[in-house]
C-alpha cells in the first residue's frame, strides 16, 4: 500500500509496541516513517503548546513515550551505521543505550520537579478560588465540540478557537456574573479525544485537576457530529479515568445551527431530556443555559431571612456579590434581606438571622 500511494509516512490509529514499529520500519521502503497514534497526538500537542507549562507537559509525555522505544530507535540506528551486526561493537551499542536511557530519566525527573513547582503555584490560585467559595464550573468534552466558543460567548474571554485538534491545551479561567447577581467560574480545558493516551493523561494531570475542583461540569457536546453518542461515551470516560464522575454534570449541545431539520433538535431533546441545546456561534440559547446553570448553583444555597446593621455594609456588599437576593428592605434597624445563600457563605450571616 505504501508503495501503491507513494506514502511518505504511515500513521497507524493504535498505540504500537516498541518492537512492533521497529519491524514494520523494516518491511517499508527505506525512507518511508511509521508512527502510532500516540506519536501524532504528541506532535499536534507540540504545535499547540504555548505556555510554559503547557511546553512541558508536553515534553514530559514525549519522553515517558521515547523512554521504552529507546531500544528500538539505537538498534535502528545502529544497522544503519554500521552495516549489519558486526559483533564487537555490541557491546558498545548496549552502553549507548544505558547513556541514553540515563539521560531520559534525568530530563523525566526534571521536567517532572518543574512541573511540581508550577503546579504548586497553580494550586495556590485554584485554593484561592476554593476559599473564596465562588461556584466553579468547568467546560469538559471532545476536542473541537466548541468549549472555547462557549466560554468566550458565556465570558467575553478571547481564547483561541480553531477548526482543528487541541487548540486548548491550558486552562483558562473566566468570572461569569449571573442575572441574579452572584458571580461564578467558568474554566476551558483541554478537549478530550477517543483513545487518550495514558501518557498524556498523566502528564496533563494538573490541567485535568481544574476539572475535578469544579462544582459543575458542563459536558460540551458538538450536536453536529455523526459520531456524538461515541464521542459522548469517550468524555464520560476520560471523567472516570480522571476521578470526576462525582460532579454534577449538564450536558450542553452545541452547533445547534449546524443541526439542519427539526427532527434532529427533537431527537436530541427526545434522547436527553436534561440537556440544554445551544449555539455558541449565534448565541441560541444561551440564556436558557445561564438559567440552568443558576439552578444548579441555588440548588445548594440556604433561604435566610436577616436583619443587617447599617454598620455592616460589607456583609450587604457580600450578599450582593456572593448570593441571590429575593427582597431587600432599609427598615430602621438595618438592611431587612430575604436571600439564598451558598453553603460557605451562610455561617457569615448566621448572628444576623430573624
Ligand atoms: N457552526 C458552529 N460552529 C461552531 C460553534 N461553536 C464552535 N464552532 C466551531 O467549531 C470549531 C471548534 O471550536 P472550539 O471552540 O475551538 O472548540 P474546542 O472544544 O475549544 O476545541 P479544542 O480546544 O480543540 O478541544 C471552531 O471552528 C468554531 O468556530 C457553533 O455553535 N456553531
Ligand atoms: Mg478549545
Amino acid at each position: 500500500m505504501c508503495r501503491a500511494y507513494a506514502a511518505d509516512l504511515v500513521v497507524f490509529d493504535d498505540e504500537l509496541t516498541p518492537s512492533q514499529q521497529a519491524n514494520l520500519e523494516k518491511i517499508v521502503d527505506r525512507d518511508v516513517k511509521v508512527i502510532d497514534r500516540t506519536a501524532l497526538i504528541l506532535d499536534i500537542f507540540a504545535l499547540h503548546a504555548t505556555t510554559k507549562e503547557g511546553r512541558l507537559q508536553v515534553r514530559l509525555a514525549q519522553n515517558e513515550y521515547l523512554y521504552p522505544r529507546l531500544r528500538g530507535m539505537w538498534a535502528h540506528l545502529a544497522s544503519n551505521r554500521m552495516g549489519g551486526g558486526v559483533g564487537s561493537r555490541f557491546g558498545e551499542g548496549e552502553s549507548q543505550l544505558e547513556v541514553d536511557r540515563r539521560m531520559v530519566r534525568k530530563r523525566i525527573s526534571s521536567i517532572k520537579r518543574e512541573l511540581a513547582r508550577l503546579d504548586e503555584i497553580r494550586s495556590v490560585q485554584r485554593e484561592g478560588r476554593y476559599k473564596s467559595g465562588t461556584f466553579k464550573i468547568a467546560l469538559a468534552g471532545y476536542t473541537n465540540a466548541g468549549k472555547s466558543s462557549l466560554i468566550n460567548r458565556l465570558t467575553n474571554a478571547d481564547v483561541l478557537s480553531y477548526d482543528k485538534l487541541f487548540a486548548t491545551l491550558d486552562p483558562t479561567t473566566r468570572k461569569l456574573r449571573l442575572p441574579e447577581g452572584r458571580e461564578v467560574t467558568v474554566t476551558d480545558t483541554i478537549g478530550f479525544i477517543r483513545k487518550l493516551p495514558t501518557t498524556l493523561v498523566e502528564s496533563f494531570k494538573s490541567t485535568l485537576d481544574e476539572i475535578n475542583g469544579a462544582d459543575l461540569i458542563l459536558h460540551v457536546v458538538d450536536g453536529s457530529s455523526e459520531e456524538l453518542a461515541y464521542q459522548m461515551e469517550t468524555v464520560e470516560e476520560v471523567l472516570h479515568q480522571i476521578g470526576a464522575e462525582r460532579i454534577e454534570r449538564l450536558t450542553v449541545f452545541n452547533k445547534k445551527d449546524l443541526l439542519e431539520s427539526s427532527d434532529a433538535v427533537r431527537r436530541l431533546s427526545e434522547t436527553h431530556p436534561d440537556a440544554v441545546l445551544v449555539s455558541a456561534e449565534t448565541g441560541e440559547g444561551i440564556e436558557e443555559l445561564i438559567e440552568r446553570i443558576a439552578k444548579v448553583a441555588a440548588s445548594r444555597d440556604d433561604l435566610l431571612t436577616v436583619v443587617i446593621p447599617y454598620m455592616r455594609g460589607d456583609l450587604v456588599a457580600i450578599a450582593h456579590k456572593r448570593c441571590h437576593i429575593i427582597s431587600e428592605a432599609h427598615e430602621e434597624d438595618g438592611t431587612h434581606i430575604m436571600l439564598y445563600a451558598p453553603p460557605d457563605c451562610a455561617h457569615m450571616f448566621a448572628e444576623f438571622a430573624s
